[in-house]
């Protein structure tokens, strides 16, 4: 049979915005069609459902719901792990949301929540299914994993080495080696889609946020008779860059050429001398009924001038290439732990929200 392998939904994030809600909306109607052409009605959830672990705006619980209805009327099964921002207390499963709202006390009677480590048999392939490993449950998720059997696990893990945001990889979790034994492991957590040796990062499904403007975002599918899995990209890209120059004839982005509708735009001015033109492209873009229009100044941006094309701009950009920066031009001798220590710390700040 074939799955559906989905990553970190997040309902709710940034404070729930109706156009991040939009998007949702929008992916889950083309993940449900596609489900309903090819005949995959299974869906493995990697976990992080909504993106508050404390509190659940009535805004994102009713875009949530509206997505989880429509996938019980057209008969898909949902199984769904634990994720880290699925659970109120920090070293413990024992509150979820995931179960609260969506597990067997619900009106979703198709959706299964795993918050223990289990193998489920789908179509004769074993898979594992392993929550957020915290403090209270790593002995138990850790030697589940030493005594499977199973050629295929998913959860949400750690993973040394795979990226946890652009150029930066992730330290001080798990080795891959504790997952060498599968033969493939799909995994939530890390937003970037990405893919190492047996094991799959599968991203998010759809942008967050602005740390998401290069990411090639989708779902996956598994094969559990020939072990291929494939992503489907989404291609309802809504972060996006345009690059404006007055003096260099062929730089200009043409605001004509992008859909630019609900989405969240930067214009990167490299050069704005002629005010009546910059106007008239601003107009143009308006007129299309952005979410929201960013203007940057590339002079006053970080590295901004040498730049050749949208993702180095973007990459200039970024909070973490000026610590980087900026650790590389300190004189000590122990630049690489503290960038890591950095980046770790720098992740830790943006998962979390105001709730704490
Ligand atoms: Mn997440």
């Amino acid at each position: 049979m074939k799955i559906i392998i989905l990553g970190d939904c997040h309902f709710g994030v940034k404070q729930s915005s109706d156009i991040v809600a939009l998007h949702q909306r929008r992916f889950f109607d083309s993940l449900i069609d596609y489900g309903n052409k090819n005949n995959i009605k299974t869906i493995i959830q990697l976990g992080d459902i909504f993106d508050q672990r404390k509190n659940i705006n009535v805004k994102s619980l009713k875009t949530a719901y509206c997505v989880f209805s429509k996938l019980r009327d057209h008969g898909f099964t949902f199984h769904t792990l634990i994720g880290n921002h699925d659970i109120f207390y920090r070293d413990t499963l024992e509150i979820t949301s995931s179960e609260l709202l969506l597990g067997e006390e619900s009106n979703f009677e198709n959706i299964k929540v795993y918050k223990e480590p289990t193998t489920v048999d789908f179509d004769g392939c074993q898979i594992d299914l392993i929550p957020w490993i915290c403090s209270s449950n790593e002995e138990k998720c850790l030697s589940f994993i030493a005594n499977s059997k199973s050629p295929v696990c998913c959860g949400h893990f750690e993973i040394n080495t795979f990226p946890v945001l652009f150029r930066i990889e992730f330290h001080g979790g798990m080795e891959l080696q504790t997952f060498r034994k599968y033969k493939r492991v799909f995994s939530g957590h890390f937003h970037i889609p990405s893919q190492k040796d047996n094991i799959v990062y599968v991203g998010t499904p759809y942008q967050l946020t602005w740390a998401d403007v290069e990411s090639k975002n989708g779902f996956w599918v598994f094969d559990t008779e020939t072990f291929e899995c494939i992503q489907v990209l989404n291609d309802d890209v809504y972060y996006k860059i345009l690059r404006y120059n007055d003096k260099e004839k062929g730089v200009t982005t043409k605001p004509t050429e992008v859909n630019l509708k609900d989405c969240y735009v930067k214009i990167i001015a490299e050069n704005r001398t002629n005010q009546l033109l910059f106007n008239w492209y601003l107009n143009k873009i308006y007129e299309q009924n952005p979410a929201e229009v960013k203007i940057v100044d590339s002079d006053f941006q970080f590295g901004l001038d040498e730049i050749g094309n949208i993702d180095e701009t973007t990459l200039k950009l970024s909070t973490i290439d000026i610590i980087n920066q900026y650790v590389d031009s300190m004189e000590i001798g122990f630049k690489e732990p503290l960038r890591t220590f950095l980046a770790n710390l720098y992740t830790t700040a943006m998962t979390q929200s105001e709730e704490e």
